[in-house]
């Protein structure tokens, strides 16, 4: 009888509490994340200028920065008597942000002062008015701050942190008084503390700007982990970390934040063993639950590969591999009997990404990416000597590939092409060439045959142009990818850029996620990627690198 109560009772109550995959490892990896937490370097930075933004129809979502007329200093500007104006800090700055008032005239100051300061990445931000808000994404990200000053003689510090290049401050409360504002200075944070290697003197112009800005953009991204943005969602996402921690190890090789982020990552899993695609630091280490981003969760063990290669840090392989064994399981579950990925049932039940660019159609990206990720983790393995463990991938990344070019190669277009909707797409294209299922001279079609359709639906965002990029290279169309790079991040710096943006379509300034421009993200963790092709494949983006050798 006791025996038959005890066991009603496990059944009864141990499915209630469940079990947590990684039980005994957890506590472990949360540990080494902390224990590889960077110092934030702090650097304080002045205003450059004043300047005036202008409505401009050629210039970048319709603003132009020009130099302002005044020649007073700030701390002359009467705030009474201009009751706006806007600085500039000469550079893309994440960091905390304060200043001091100074009285202008005898009389005693009588009242409080209310001030709004708006802070802008780019132009549009500081020249776009926020409310009626029509965005999709939580008012509160858009950087205005309504701060009340009690006392003028004191320096007052806003509470949040800030990513900006321009400050547009106006009076609101206006007191009887006359007074400036004085001293707003930026500690700016980031936990770079190295300086890369100059590129050769002979790289073209143009792609050492693209190095620059990439280096910039990834530097502001680089604070505690590897956040996408530092103005929006400052938190570490799979898909951002991948190509972040690709750059890093190129240029910054700071590799003690890619292994907090990899670890921190692992900690944070569900307890059902797969990754959440991002994760919070405050106020303590969690993640967004139950946010399982398919190819992001598949993306880790392709960066815990790659950090294995940069680093030579076999312990965190070792540690992390239960993690990247489990995630194996993702591709496993949704494969069936004919090769294919259940498109439809994976993405009922995961976020199947790839790109912000409405209608894109994922069928074959999805079975890409699927591929790509068995190859690179058995790559791991194989590193590790573990691939003992997961001797079904060889056989099944064969039949996976086959049932791909059986089902999706379109032989008279070149293209690859879905069975549940036709569309072509940059995103199918290239998800196939990097999972090696096309040949050489198949893959070099179907690229050459995007830019020759029409109806090609285009990448959205720098995330899915970096995968254009590196397939290119992958199969053989070396000038191509220069070209491609060149034009593509080369258009967001004809545009003014100081760090790299979370969304661009050449034909297309106001393209946002969010229904609303001046919410995308200006500097942005996945498109920093210039910075690891122009480094990692000089013979492609230096013409004489081959001469200099
Ligand atoms: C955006 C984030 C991040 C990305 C996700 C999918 O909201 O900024 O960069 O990884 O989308």
């Amino acid at each position: 009888m006791k025996n038959i109560l005890s066991i009603l009772f496990l059944v009864a109550v141990v499915p209630l509490y469940g079990t947590d995959f990684y039980k005994e490892y957890r506590a472990g990896w949360l540990k080494k994340a902390e224990q590889n937490t960077p110092r934030l370097i702090e650097t304080l930075k002045q205003p450059r200028r004043l300047v005036e933004i202008i409505s401009d129809k050629e210039s970048y979502q319709g603003w132009k920065v020009v130099e302002s007329q005044s020649d007073k200093k700030l701390s002359e500007i009467s705030l009474k008597q201009q009751k706006s104006y806007i600085i500039d800090f000469g550079e893309h700055l994440t960091g905390y942000v304060s200043f001091s008032l100074k009285s202008l005239d005898e009389r005693t100051p009588d009242s409080p002062v209310r001030l709004k300061f708006t802070f802008g990445e780019v132009p549009s931000e500081v020249s776009t008015p926020f409310d009626p808000y029509t965005g999709d994404l939580c008012r509160a990200w858009l950087q205005d701050e309504t701060v009340t000053v009690m006392n003028v003689s004191e320096t007052i510090q806003i509470g949040r942190r800030l990513s900006f290049r321009y400050i547009k401050a106006e009076l609101i409360g206006e007191p009887h008084f006359d007074f400036a504002i004085s001293d707003i200075t930026c500690r700016a944070v980031t936990s770079v503390s190295v300086v890369p290697d100059p590129l050769s003197a002979s790289v073209p112009e143009i792609i050492t700007e693209i190095d620059r800005i990439g280096l910039a953009t990834l530097k502001e991204c680089m604070q505690t982990v590897f956040e996408d943005g530092p103005k929006r969602d400052q938190r570490l996402w799979i898909g951002d970390l991948y190509l972040q921690s690709m750059a890093n190890n190129y240029s910054y090789r700071q590799f003690d934040l890619t292994r907090r982020c990899l670890y921190l990552v692992a900690g944070l899993s569900d307890e059902n063993g797969y990754l959440n695609a991002n994760v919070f630091e405050r106020p303590e280490p969690h993640a967004q639950q139950k946010q399982f981003l398919l190819e992001y969760a598949l993306l880790f063990n392709a960066t815990l590969k790659d950090y294995l290669i940069a680093t030579n840090d076999l312990q965190t392989a070792y540690d992390l591999w239960p993690v990247a064994k489990k995630q194996l399981e993702i591709v496993r579950t949704y494969t069936q009997e004919n090769g294919l990925m259940d498109f439809e049932r994976a993405n009922s039940e995961w976020w199947v990404f790839f790109d912000w660019k409405p209608g894109l159609h994922k069928e074959v990206a999805l079975q890409g990416v699927s591929i790509f990720a068995l190859k690179e983790t058995y790559e791991l393995a194989r590193l590790i000597g573990k691939e003992k463990e997961i001797t079904y991938i060889p056989s099944m990344v064969k039949k996976m590939s086959k049932a791909a070019y059986k089902e999706y190669y379109d032989k008279q277009s070149g293209l690859f092409v879905g069975k549940l909707d036709n569309q072509i797409s940059y995103a199918s294209q290239i998800w196939m060439v990097l999972s090696g299922v096309p040949t050489q001279k198949e893959a070099q079609r179907a690229l050459y045959g995007l830019s020759s359709s029409d109806s090609a639906i285009t990448p959205g965002t720098p995330y899915l142009y970096h995968y254009y990029i590196q397939a290119m290279i992958n199969s053989g169309m070396e000038k191509e990818a220069n070209e491609a790079l060149v034009d593509y991040w080369g258009g967001m710096v004809r545009r003014d850029a100081d760090t790299f943006w979370e969304a661009y379509d050449p034909n297309d300034d106001f393209i946002s996620p969010y229904k609303f421009h001046p919410m995308n993200s200006y500097c942005h963790a996945w498109s920093c990627t210039p910075v690891y092709f122009i480094r990692k494949y000089p013979e492609i983006f230096n013409p004489t690198y081959a001469l200099e050798k």
